[in-house]
């Protein structure tokens, strides 16, 4: 079964997307299989942040629209933090207009996106014109996108039927389609990244709407099939984040070490 393959036997089925052919180089190497999700409000925060917890992740997931004091400067510095640590950097922006609309959101405006988040999140709901407008405000530059499947919070409208979708669309556009983000194995193609938020050690959901509880690390790797967790709250509000990451890289990794041998 594909599940048991090793993120480096999966190279060559990601050849056709350099950012998940990285990534999966990245994280055998670097052993980690943990995203960090730093939703933080200022810039010294997330820079903060990010140098605390960089030893210890495969990706930093940002929202910068939830910074309050923007500037290029932070993803100047940001970038410099990436390649201190070995990390890349992810825009959890989740696209979702006509293709026309996302290449401008993408390509410019205040963040300029596309210049500097190795990945984007995009939701599959307008069509694949969402992911030609992104490939062409990506320009020649290393860049891939990750399709929202499924989603953690209570209710979402994302059906069996809506995950198969994006999983066709993905298929399709395999030279920029990175992987998904999911709250199960949606696919076995070893090509695709599985990414999973909802993920906390010893809580329970909050009270707007993140799934009713969350899963550990090793629920979320060995059950709902995981490549790459994604905690937020968990490592950011931990007393020590540094000490917090550390924990779910290694709980993570344990799993995806015991799922391949299982
Ligand atoms: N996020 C989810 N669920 C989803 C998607 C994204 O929680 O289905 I798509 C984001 C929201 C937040 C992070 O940035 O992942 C999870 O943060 P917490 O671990 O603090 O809940």
């Amino acid at each position: 079964d594909q599940k048991h393959l090793t993120f480096e036997s999966r190279l060559a089925a990601a050849a056709a997307q350099p950012v998940a052919h990285a990534l999966l180089a990245l994280m055998a190497s670097k052993k980690t299989n943990l995203c960090v999700a730093a939703d933080v409000t200022t810039s010294r925060e997330l820079l903060s942040l990010a140098d605390q917890v960089g030893p210890h992740i495969c990706l930093l997931k940002t929202h910068v629209d939830i910074l309050e004091d923007f500037t290029p400067d932070t993803v100047d510095k940001l970038k410099t933090l990436a390649e201190k640590h070995n990390f890349l950097l992810f825009e959890d922006r989740k696209f979702g207009d006509i293709g026309s609309t996302v290449a401008r959101q993408y390509g410019g405006g205040l963040y300029a996106t596309a210049e500097w988040a190795h990945l984007v999140t995009a939701h599959g709901l307008p069509g694949d014109g969402v992911i030609k407008g992104l490939m062409s405000a990506a320009g020649g530059r290393l860049r891939g996108c990750i399709l929202v499947a499924q989603m953690s919070s209570e209710g979402a409208l994302t059906s069996q039927g809506y995950a198969e979708g994006c999983i066709r669309m993905a298929a399709s556009h395999r030279s920029f389609v990175a992987g998904f983000v999911s709250q199960s194995r949606v696919t076995s193609d070893p090509g695709f990244i599985l990414m999973t938020p909802g993920v906390q050690i010893n809580k329970t959901g909050d009270d707007l709407g993140q799934q009713a509880s969350y899963v550990s690390p090793r629920a979320a790797v060995l059950e709902r099939g995981a490549d790459v967790i994604i905690v937020g709250r968990g490592v950011t509000k931990a007393e020590d984040p540094a000490a917090a990451a550390q924990t779910y890289k290694e709980e993570a990794y344990a799993a995806y070490t015991e799922r391949i041998t299982q």
